[in-house]
């Protein structure tokens, strides 16, 4: 079994993580957002690519959900007493050694998808990790500024700096329009027997995927069911700030709203089935009324069998 993954950073890699539990005989290929993706102190950092890569690796930290375990800082304490990069976006050491290799590498001339596949080849990551496009679209921030003005900060610099203080009053990605998906991944949704849309973020995770010219097409067109699974549960997003993304485009923190955002194929949207969690079953009418299978189990990752099973209960509302 053929099955294609939509993912951001955290969500999407424990998500994936139990999906191999769940499937390990399907080949899975995980087109990753790079929206996050920036420039510090002359490396090309890709917080979700890296998350996927060290949460199916097994070398992650866990507690954090980024960056390396057993990690030091030493190397990020001497950028930070030159003036070099962000003081408030620490870079671990083991880190950096990933973000050297991909620079060096996309120094080379080499496009990030190659750069990703020889990477991502040291670890066994059971799943072929897919840039959703080879260019550099990045997220961006509008926010108020002095006076009346707006002006647009990264995504990474909205977020680790200011977590979010800053009411978001739009996201865009710059380049978005000019870039093209990378070698691999409308195939790799074409020719799938199932499409899955990780509980990631759904505006600057899923909405930056989507928002490549191609890739939300490809969503609607292929001949496998698209299932989608709520990074929202009980009108809260579990961690992150998914619910400050989803105000600035005016859908409400909720698993049905999102359900409804992405909404259903058969009415020109991008899902067949939406899987909530037990809190949110009372959804599942109104989802079912809009064109779309719903189901509620809890959708809590406590542990990689639960996250197994949640992935199980996805395919099965899919394809039964
Ligand atoms: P990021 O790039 O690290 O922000 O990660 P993603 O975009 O892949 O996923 C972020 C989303 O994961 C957040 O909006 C959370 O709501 C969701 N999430 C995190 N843990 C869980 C969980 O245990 N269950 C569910 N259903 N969603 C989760
Ligand atoms: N998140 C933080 O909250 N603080 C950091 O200093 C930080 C550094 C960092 C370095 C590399 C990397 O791949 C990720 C890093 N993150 C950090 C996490 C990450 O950028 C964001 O939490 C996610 O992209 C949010 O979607
Ligand atoms: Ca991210």
């Amino acid at each position: 079994r053929r099955i294609t993954v939509l993912a951001g950073g955290v969500g999407g890699a424990r998500f994936t993580r139990g999906l191999l539990r769940a499937e390990p005989e399907a080949s899975v290929t995980v087109v990753a957002n790079t929206g996050d993706d920036l420039w510090l102190a002359g490396l090309r950092v890709c917080p979700d690519l890296d998350s996927l890569m060290y949460t199916l690796g097994g070398i992650s930290d866990d507690e954090r959900g980024w960056g390396r375990r057993d990690e030091s800082e030493r190397v990020s304490a001497e950028l930070n007493a030159y003036g070099v990069g962000w003081p408030w976006f620490t870079l671990g050491d083991l880190d950096i050694g990933t973000h050297i290799a991909r620079t060096s590498m996309l120094r080379d001339g080499l496009p990030l998808s190659a750069v990703t596949e020889r990477v991502a080849a040291r670890w066994n990551l059971g799943a072929r990790l897919l840039p959703a496009t080879d260019d550099e679209v990045e997220t961006l921030v509008t926010v108020a500024a002095d006076g009346g003005a707006t002006e647009r900060v990264h995504f990474e610099e909205w977020w680790v700096r200011t977590r979010a203080t800053r009411p978001a009053l739009a996201f865009t990605q710059a380049n978005v329009a000019a870039s093209r998906p990378a070698p691999g991944v409308l195939d790799a949704i074409a020719d799938a027997d199932l499409v899955m849309i990780a509980p990631s973020n759904p505006v600057v995770s899923i909405g930056t995927i989507l928002g490549i010219p191609g890739i939300a097409d490809a969503v609607r067109q292929t001949d496998a069911p698209v299932v989608g699974v709520s990074p929202i549960i009980g009108g809260a997003v579990v961690r992150g700030m998914a619910d400050a993304c989803l105000t600035a485009i005016g859908v409400e923190t909720s698993a049905e709203a999102v359900g409804q955002h992405y909404g259903a194929r058969r009415h020109g949207g991008l899902i067949d089935a939406w899987l909530v969690d037990s809190v949110d079953a009372s959804a599942t009418r109104a989802l079912e009324a809009a064109g779309l299978r719903a189901h509620a189990r809890p959708l809590w990752f406590t542990t990689v069998d639960e996250t197994a099973a949640i992935a199980a209960d996805a395919i099965a509302l899919a394809t039964s």
